[in-house]
């Protein structure tokens, strides 16, 4: 059944010098670095909706792909995409995968017809996990493609909407759970607003708090031993999402009492969209406990929109495992592949070439970021900036006031004396890595 990636082998690393196309360079799976295979430290999925789902449309022009599994409007095609799928994540040794309900069954107009479909399908899946498939990182469920959420799921002004939401999330957990998924993960989709003119932006936060109240307790309620994952993303398709960024979720976290309960997937793209760096966004949940896991697919620089295209850029990708690493690395997260190829790019080749790319760039960055752990050079630099923080007066400063802290001024004449923050320097010691 490899007819559509005929003549695909399965991919091997080669190491460095190969000229092959089809093989890994850097990703050497059973490689040990600081001390644990690259394999468990990158912990790679492959996104079911833009691999298989995803028809090569833009706003100019609809679908360029002709696939096999097109239209997916029936369960045999739906079961003829999850046969290639499985071949494909075979073909790459792709340890994980990831899917949205709308990607693996025929959407109908009524609940009961979607649960039931995606039971059926998901069952499929089970058969092909039991026999030496990837497993599940994480599953989801898609509320912004259909109609009904045109103006949100748990933030529609309807209470319809928020109930058939409800079902929706509790079926594709269910699935998850059932297929032993690591995690399980709300992007905010249509979760926010065009106009403020029509939009009752406190019931509506309320309503997505209690909403995700709701998946922590129903969580707990089946034995999900999961993580429950938010993934910011600042705007599109929303004028204005609610979860704009880590910062903005960690707020809206701990307003509804979950930032125990839910940690954060981090999309590189989106991190963009909202005018920070991937590596600001890591660091940033790291130091507020609520790294969760990655979506590695970055965007065009220039144009402004989501372009969701694979990574290849080797300093990026390196600074932001360097922060993963620091905060002690995935745990139940991984490195999602929310990519897609460019929709000039037809053929299965491109599919299987796409993700080799981003295996072996994230390999790359990876290797890289050990190797600037175990070199020290960026904790010594940190250490030598921060150090006048370790003298008693100032630890004692933090607990005295401003009267104390104006009387030692006057009494020790302090007089600051600036001293280089040392960019240029530390950017060259960076770039001796990647
Ligand atoms: C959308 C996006 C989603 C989520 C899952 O920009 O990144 O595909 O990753 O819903
Ligand atoms: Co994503």
């Amino acid at each position: 059944m490899k007819q559509f990636f005929e003549g695909i082998p399965k991919i091997k690393y080669e190491g460095e010098d190969s000229r092959n196309p089809l093989a890994f360079r850097h990703y050497n799976p059973d490689e040990v670095v600081l001390g644990k295979r690259m394999e468990e430290h990158l912990r790679f999925a492959v996104a079911y909706w833009h691999s298989f789902a995803w028809e090569g449309g833009d706003p100019f022009g609809g679908q360029t792909f002709e696939r096999p599994w097109y239209p997916q409007d029936n369960m045999e095609r739906a079961k003829l995409k999850a046969d290639i799928a499985f071949d494909m994540f075979d073909i790459l040794g792709a340890p994980y995968f990831c899917f949205h309900d709308l990607d693996v069954r025929p959407e109908a107009g009524s609940f009961a017809e979607n649960r039931d479909t995606l039971n059926e399908i998901t069952d499929y899946f089970a058969e092909k996990m039991a026999a030496g498939g990837p497993k599940l990182l994480w599953g989801t469920a898609n509320m912004f493609t259909h109609r009904r959420w045109m103006s949100g799921a748990s933030t529609n002004p309807d209470p319809d909407v928020f109930a058939f939401a409800a079902a929706t999330v509790k079926s594709c957990m269910d699935a998850t759970h059932k297929l032993g998924g690591e995690n399980y993960v709300l992007w905010g989709g249509r979760e926010g607003y065009e106009t403020l003119l029509n939009t009752d932006l406190t019931s509506e936060l309320d309503h997505m708090g209690r909403f995700l109240n709701m998946v922590v307790e129903y969580k707990h309620k089946i034995g999900f031993k999961g993580a429950i994952l938010v993934e910011p993303k600042p705007q599109e398709p929303s004028k204005h999402q609610y979860d704009y960024d880590v910062a903005t979720c960690f707020g809206f976290l701990q307003k509804y009492g979950l930032e125990k309960e839910v940690q954060l997937n981090i999309e590189q793209g989106h991190a963009i969209l909202a005018g920070h760096s991937f590596e600001h966004e890591i660091a940033t949940a790291a130091s507020l406990g609520v790294l969760g896991s990655i979506d590695m697919n970055r965007n065009d620089y220039q144009s402004g929109w989501d372009t969701d295209q694979f990574p290849n850029n080797t300093p990026e990708v390196a600074v932001a495992y360097y922060h993963i690493l620091k905060a002690g690395g995935l745990k139940t997260g991984g490195t999602n592949f929310d990519a897609k190829v460019r929709r000039q790019s037809l053929d299965a080749e491109d599919l299987v070439a796409a993700h080799v790319g981003g295996m072996d760039i994230c390999a790359r960055g990876l290797k890289a970021a050990a190797a600037m752990l175990e070199d020290g050079g960026l904790e010594e630099a940190l250490s030598s900036r921060y150090e006048g923080w370790q003298t008693p007066e100032a630890k004692a400063m933090l607990g005295s006031d401003f009267e104390s802290i104006t009387k030692r001024v006057l009494a020790e004449e302090i007089a600051p004396d600036p001293r280089s923050g040392r960019q240029e320097i530390l950017e060259n010691y960076v770039n001796r890595f990647v």
